[in-house]
């Protein structure tokens, strides 16, 4: 038996490699690039609870990939998380780890391992590649691995009442002065959604509905929510350890399961430190269902920033995109909010706002439709728009037949993009940057009251132009 000194404990073996852009958590283009990852949080908090020590690396801490290589040499293995949007920076970090560890193992999963494995396969320096959820694997994975063929099948936990706090410790902590004061470590930084200290968490991972442009059902197994008093208890723990300001709820669809709101509703005011606010997504055709739900959430417990993925302002839009939402579904969204807005700041409240999805340029989509699109924007009184062009990802319905028909622009080399970059072939990117910069706005304006048509002023929606 070795004995390991405390104050020489040994240094781990395994590595987890956080993925994202070079400079991230340097110096950062925004902060969405400066969040942090709930899968690897997750996934080296049940490792370590185990009594499997790992150390954390991050593309993002460094600016070049000689000085990631200093860093992970000597261990034995390396683990990440590979989502598209991080496959190319995924794969070259596997390959500066073999470069120099050759007979290092590296070990993937994640998003993209799980929608595109055949992808991830062609990549000699993945020695495996795990689909689907991690908790029930990692393991048995990291112990003997050699056991596993080279594709895993992850098994999911049947509730996420299972799994463990994550341990916020164990996340990559910013690399620069600059940004380490702002950060607050082991939360999370504010974005201009609410104050800080951030945090962001999850409460559920299903989403039942099948949009075509999104991977969630291809991906998620169907599984429990995480318990409303688990919530909170985290929520209180971290405010006395690190005082909380606000948070960020990271589900794709928090407005969902009644009964799960109502207990929220119940408990959240009376149980929680406080009433922070926090940003939540929902759906405009639920909110239709239960408005009494929705505007008791934002009332009573400072929903405040509501993501609605309203996508378009067409019916004929929203049916290509299998969005089971309609126009009518939309508007009702948006009158509600607009209401109950404008009571909370009679009452000298700090009114409610929307972070509104929006696409734009796909495939199919008129002239028109994009200007509806436009239009319905121009109905929200208070709204942060988020904007992006329609990106054909792999694991979406859309996303595999655009690519089976040759169609996509995006490819390995660049599911990392930028705003303006062009997605599909055959849209007329050039009538939506016009479209943003404020040529049609004759068009837009039509049948929009003044005090509407004075909304989104020249260049606003330009900026809301999102990565996507
Ligand atoms: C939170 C979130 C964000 C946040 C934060 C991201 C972050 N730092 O983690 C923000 C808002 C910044 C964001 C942005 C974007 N996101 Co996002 N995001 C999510 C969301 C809603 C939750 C992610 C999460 O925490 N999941 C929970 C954790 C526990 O799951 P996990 O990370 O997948 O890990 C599990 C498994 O994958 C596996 N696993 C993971 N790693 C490993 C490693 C090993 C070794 C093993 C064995 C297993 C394993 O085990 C884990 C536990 O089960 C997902 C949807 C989803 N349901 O996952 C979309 C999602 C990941 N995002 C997506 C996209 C497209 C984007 C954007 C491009 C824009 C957009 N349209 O939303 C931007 C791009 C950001 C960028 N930097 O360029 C897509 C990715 C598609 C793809 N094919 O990869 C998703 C899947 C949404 C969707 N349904 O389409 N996102
Ligand atoms: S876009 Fe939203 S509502 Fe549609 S499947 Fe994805 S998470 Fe669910």
């Amino acid at each position: 038996m070795r004995i390991a000194w405390p104050w020489k404990q040994e240094k781990p073996k395994i590595v987890w490699i956080d993925l994202g852009d070079l400079g991230d958590l340097v110096n950062p283009d925004g902060p969405h690039e400066q969040w942090q990852d709930h899968g690897l949080g997750l996934l080296r908090t049940i490792l370590h609870q185990n009594g499997t020590l790992t150390d954390v690396v991050s593309t993002r801490a460094v600016t070049s990939w000689d000085q990631l290589k200093r860093q992970i040499a000597g261990y034995e293995m390396a683990l990440m998380n590979v989502r598209s949007y991080t496959f190319p920076s995924g794969r070259k970090a596997a390959q500066v780890f073999k470069e120099v560890n050759p007979h290092g193992i590296v070990m993937a999963g994640g998003m993209h391992a799980t929608v595109a494995p055949d992808e991830m396969l062609e990549i000699a320096e993945f020695d495996h590649v795990c689909q689907g959820p991690g908790e029930k694997v990692i393991v048995d994975l990291v112990h003997d691995h050699a056991a596993f063929p080279r594709l895993v099948i992850g098994e999911s936990a049947a509730s996420m009442a299972e799994w463990p706090m994550i341990d916020r410790t164990l996340w990559p902590k910013p690399a620069s002065r600059r940004i380490s004061r702002r950060f607050n470590w082991p939360l999370e930084p504010e974005c201009g959604w609410g104050p800080g200290p951030v945090v962001t968490l999850l409460t559920s991972r299903v989403c039942p509905w099948q949009c075509v442009f999104c991977n969630e059902s291809s991906y998620v197994p169907n599984m429990g929510r995480k318990p409303v008093d688990a919530v909170i208890d985290e929520l209180n723990y971290l405010d006395d350890k690190y005082g909380v300001g606000s948070f960020v709820i990271h589900d794709s669809m928090f407005f969902q399961n009644p009964s799960w709101l109502r207990e929220w509703i119940d408990k959240y005011p009376r149980k929680a430190h406080k009433r922070w606010t926090y940003w939540a997504a929902g759906r405009a055709d639920t909110v239709r269902q239960w408005p009494d739900l929705f505007e008791a959430l934002v009332r009573e417990t400072n929903w405040n920033l509501i993501s609605i993925g309203f996508e378009s302002g067409s019916d004929r839009t929203l049916k290509l995109l299998n969005k089971e939402c309609t126009e009518e579904d939309n508007n009702f969204a948006i009158d509600l909010l607009n209401r109950i807005g404008d009571d909370m700041a009679r009452e000298g409240k700090q009114p409610p706002r929307f972070w509104s999805n929006i696409m734009l340029g796909i495939p199919g989509e008129s002239h028109e439709d994009a200007f509806k699109t436009m239009r319905m924007l121009k109905r929200m009184k208070r709204v942060f728009p988020s904007i992006s062009y329609y990106a054909p990802y792999p694991g979406s319905a859309l996303g595999f037949q655009l690519i089976a028909e040759g169609k996509s622009l995006m490819s390995k080399e660049n599911y990392h993009r930028f705003p303006g970059d062009e997605k599909v072939r055959g849209v007329d990117y050039q009538f939506y940057r016009e479209l943003l910069a404020g040529k049609y706005d004759a068009e837009i304006n039509q049948g929009l009251s003044p005090e509407e048509q004075a909304r989104g002023y020249q260049g606003l929606y330009a900026q809301a132009l999102v990565k996507a």
